[in-house]
């Protein structure tokens, strides 16, 4: 992104009208073109949020992770990819797809319950099926399912009364598209594969039917992010990504769309290559977080609670609340978001350890949340030996994970002078203080106030 913005400073310079207006970019790609200020207006609810809820719900969870008394280690929503079931096979799984627990109410509440503050679900996944009613494909929940309902439509109804956003994912990858065929040895044609290939026309035929999909998404449920997924295609190129980005902005201008629109993904580290401009807003790390904070750059890691993103009625390891949480502290101590996955049974139901957890995470959010919502990465030069911190204008936040034996924190030096400390929780309360060459000195109380990370807040000058 900073070529662009380099260009759009140099283009508002000089005087040209370039705002949110659609240019060729010097690749000759359509992309595009904002201001810094525009854009920064556009991310800035997502910037604020650091914390969503991702949904991968899909047919898969009908064999959960389990076909012809076969299971795997891998992924929940790949079992069309690794049991090798052709199309014709996969496409019965609609038929015993009845989510009648399905509660948008429920859902939307557990997000918010936890701290959320967006929602990215499963429009379609790798295997192709619609999620919503789509009016292009028949091979959607309400045309295919006896459920005979379009989930979708409450799930944005829901989120949008309880304030949080709406978002989908989407998957470039398309198992079930007629035009689509797998070449590989061993595999069956129809089946799932990691890479596909499509018939001559069929690209053309392909993106018109994405298109239509992503118009249908866009009118009927007006998502605040689209999450693309899948991109890794021979057959997908950067001149792919950016028209793709351009149509979906040009439906709907304040949208934010993630790096998996193009080519410029980086493996799983996720983000994005910068030899040249890519498409997308933001990098998506997937199950990692960097091991660096990333100044300047928009980036959300998603992970899973246990092994899968599809629910696998058989994955049992669970992370546990306290690797959660820190998995968010130390995410919001590199400037980053946490997108944090729970995949629902076929009933409709999200699984109970998953429950549990973000009911914990809730629970330390509810008093620690200001230490993380609308914070930008830690002023730090070096990551801190105690734990994390994260800061505001006038403002660090320490998260304390290991508590100091002897009671004394020691905070090195950030170029800022101390003028007040105290417990997030107990503000009223002042922490003692020593300022020191090398920087600051905290007396602390004995214990820590919460074993999985105690908030100390810094006021500065
Ligand atoms: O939806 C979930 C998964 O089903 C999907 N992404 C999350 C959010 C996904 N997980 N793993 N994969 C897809 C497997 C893809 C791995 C790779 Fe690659 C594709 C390895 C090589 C090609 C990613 C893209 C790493 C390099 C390029």
């Amino acid at each position: 992104m900073r070529t662009l913005n380099t260009l759009l400073i140099i283009s508002f310079l000089l005087g040209s009208q370039l705002a949110a207006q659609q240019q060729a970019s010097p690749q000759g790609n359509a992309t595009f073109i904002e201001t810094k200020a525009q854009r920064d207006r556009r991310m800035s609810w997502w910037r604020e949020a650091r914390f969503g809820m991702f949904i991968h719900w899909g047919l898969y969870a009908v064999p959960a992770g389990e076909y012809n008394g076969k299971r795997s280690d891998r992924i929940g929503e790949w079992i069309m990819e690794w049991a090798n079931i052709p199309r014709a096979d996969y496409e019965k799984f609609a038929g015993q797809f009845n989510p009648v627990k399905f509660d948008a109410k429920e859902w939307v509440r557990i997000a918010k319950d936890a701290g959320m503050k967006y929602i990215v679900i499963t429009s379609k996944h790798h295997d192709g099926f619609a999620m919503y009613g789509s009016k292009v494909s028949k091979y959607n929940i309400v045309d295919a399912t006896p459920y005979r309902r379009d989930p979708i439509r409450e799930l944005a109804a829901e989120a949008k009364k309880q304030g949080l956003k709406f978002c989908f994912y989407y998957s470039i990858l398309d198992w079930h598209y007629p035009a689509a065929y797998v070449d590989a040895p061993g595999k069956v044609p129809t089946a799932g594969n990691r890479t596909t290939k499509l018939t001559p026309g069929g690209k053309e035929e392909y993106v018109k039917y994405m298109k239509e999909q992503l118009r249908e998404l866009i009118t009927k449920y007006d998502p605040a992010v689209l999450w693309f997924d899948g991109e890794w295609q021979d057959w997908w190129s950067e001149a792919d990504g950016q028209e793709l980005y351009h149509y979906v902005r040009t439906l709907k201008p304040d949208i934010i769309i993630n790096n998996r629109v193009g080519r410029g993904r980086q493996g799983m580290q996720g983000m994005s290559k910068t030899d040249q401009e890519y498409a997308g807003d933001f990098g998506t790390p997937e199950q990692q977080i960097p091991a660096n904070g990333l100044p300047g750059v928009d980036w959300e890691s998603c992970m899973t609670m246990n092994t899968t993103w599809g629910f696998k009625f058989y994955d049992d390891k669970w992370k546990s609340s306290e690797v959660i949480i820190r998995n968010l502290i130390d995410i919001a101590s590199k400037g980053g978001n946490y997108l944090l996955n729970v995949g629902p049974t076929a009933e409709g139901l999200i699984p109970a350890p998953s429950v549990e957890r973000l009911a914990a995470v809730g629970k330390w959010m509810k008093l620690n949340g200001a230490s993380i919502y609308g914070t930008t990465a830690s002023p730090f030069s070096t990551q801190l030996e105690f734990g994390r911190a994260t800061s505001k204008p006038g403002l660090v936040y320490l998260h304390i994970f290991d508590w100091p034996t002897d009671g004394t924190l020691r905070v090195p030096a950030w170029g800022k002078a101390v003028t007040k400390a105290y417990l997030l929780t107990t503000p009223a309360r002042s922490l003692k203080f020593n300022k020191r060459a090398d920087g600051v000195t905290l007396q602390l109380p004995a214990q820590a106030v919460d074993p999985i990370a105690t908030v100390v807040v810094l006021e500065t000058k």
